[in-house]
């Protein structure tokens, strides 16, 4: 973990010292912590693109109510004490009003006490895990839990070959979001008649499967579902294929980027993966999201870059409403912090994810899901093609 620093300590001493009251900066500055670096980055990456996004095209459209904001990123890493340095960085130092992020649940599970004891809203951008909006009052997502995108890909695997009898499921045992997407992957899969002939734990930094690919191999299984991040998933998925194994591969919410192309190239085809996002959405909101973007990266945007725009979204239009009652440049800091959070509860938001508003706890209203296939023209070209 990166120390505060003499200058940070000495600032924080000092609010302490006057009780905290500050005024708020304009434009107003909202953080975005997620994973610059590290393995994490291959998720994280699309979110600074979506983040980015939205900063760039809702300050085009009147930033708020006609006064820009800004973005701040700090690099929360894929651990738990870089997401814990990132957070503190943007609550004491850059005095940020809400943040987004971090990327990882296992993360969020250490950085949002942090943000809820200071008061400071966090919207999760990708933090899936059951649990999380029970973190604490300042804490909400933008990102639909395991619980109601998961099932969906198994869903989807038994309509696209009804014969599937035996499943092997294989999760990632140091990653609080793995093991709680594999805890809905194994009901469903029971739910749905499925015998479950092996489980298989793995670490999110192992690079070498073959233990757990001779267990799925031995278990002559037709499917195999993984919970993992994107380095392990990819590799596990190469060795998989690799070794011999034929049958469909479901992967978790970790493998949902087009960045894991380069670890499992061709042998990537055909992973099935559940999505909290479609570029099909028909939402207003949603097409010019697209349209805006494919102009400016010539793709489709990923899921990842779509909830990390919702997450800045929500929180624009939230100020905008607290500042037409009152100017935010005339509000304390702490009290802004404050009525952001009770904003964001209680409004609706037309995002690129749809509809969507929150329950009190912060759990997200969102109405549609979708699964995906990976297709990959060659070793480093493919994409994700939703299926009906
Ligand atoms: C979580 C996730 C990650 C796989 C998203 C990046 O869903 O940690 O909750």
């Amino acid at each position: 973990m990166k120390p505060m620093g003499y200058v940070g300590a000495l600032i924080t001493a000092a609010l302490v010292a006057s009780g905290g009251a500050q005024k708020v900066e304009t434009p107003v500055k909202i953080g975005v912590a997620v994973a610059q670096t590290s393995n994490t980055a291959l998720l994280g990456q699309e979110q600074v693109i979506g983040a980015r996004f939205a900063e760039k095209y809702l300050n085009a459209r009147g930033g708020i109510n006609g006064t820009p904001f800004k973005l701040v990123f700090q690099d929360a890493a894929g651990d738990e004490n870089s997401a814990i340095n990132a957070f503190q960085n943007l609550i004491n130092k850059e005095r940020v009003v809400g943040i987004v992020g971090p990327t990882l649940s296992q993360q969020a599970f250490a950085a949002d006490p942090i943000a809820e004891r200071a008061k400071v809203p966090v919207l999760g951008p990708s933090n899936t895990a059951k649990g999380i909006p029970q973190i604490g009052d300042f804490i909400a997502r933008v990102s639909a839990p395991v619980a109601v995108v998961a099932p969906n890909a198994v869903r989807q695997a038994l309509k696209l070959d009804p014969k599937i009898k035996k499943a092997a499921v294989l999760y990632a045992q140091n990653d609080a979001f793995s093991v709680s997407e594999t805890g809905t992957f194994q009901e469903t899969a029971k739910a749905q008649g499925l015998t479950l002939a092996t489980v298989q734990k793995f670490q999110t930094t192992d690079t070498d499967f073959t233990t757990q690919v001779t267990a799925v191999l031995n278990a002559d299984v037709d499917l195999v579902i993984i919970s993992g991040l994107a380095a392990d998933g990819g590799n596990l998925v190469k060795q998989l294929r690799q070794l011999g194994y034929k049958g469909l591969i479901i992967g978790g919410n970790g493998l949902n980027t087009s960045n894991m192309f380069p670890v499992c190239q061709r042998l990537c085809d055909g992973v099935i993966i559940a999505q909290a996002y479609s570029p099909a959405q028909p939402s207003a909101a949603n097409q010019v999201f697209v349209k805006d973007y494919r102009a400016q990266y010539k793709k489709d945007p990923p899921q990842f870059a779509a909830q990390a725009y919702a997450g800045v979204q929500v929180m624009v239009e939230a100020l905008k409403v607290i500042d037409r009652k009152k100017k935010l440049s005339t509000w304390d800091l702490d009290d802004l912090r404050v009525a952001l959070n009770k904003q964001i509860l209680v409004g609706k938001y037309n995002t690129p994810l749809g509809p969507i508003s929150f329950d009190k706890e912060g759990e997200l209203n969102q109405r549609e899901f979708y699964v995906a296939q990976i297709r990959m023209k060659d070793a480093k070209t493919g994409s994700f093609v939703y299926l009906k």
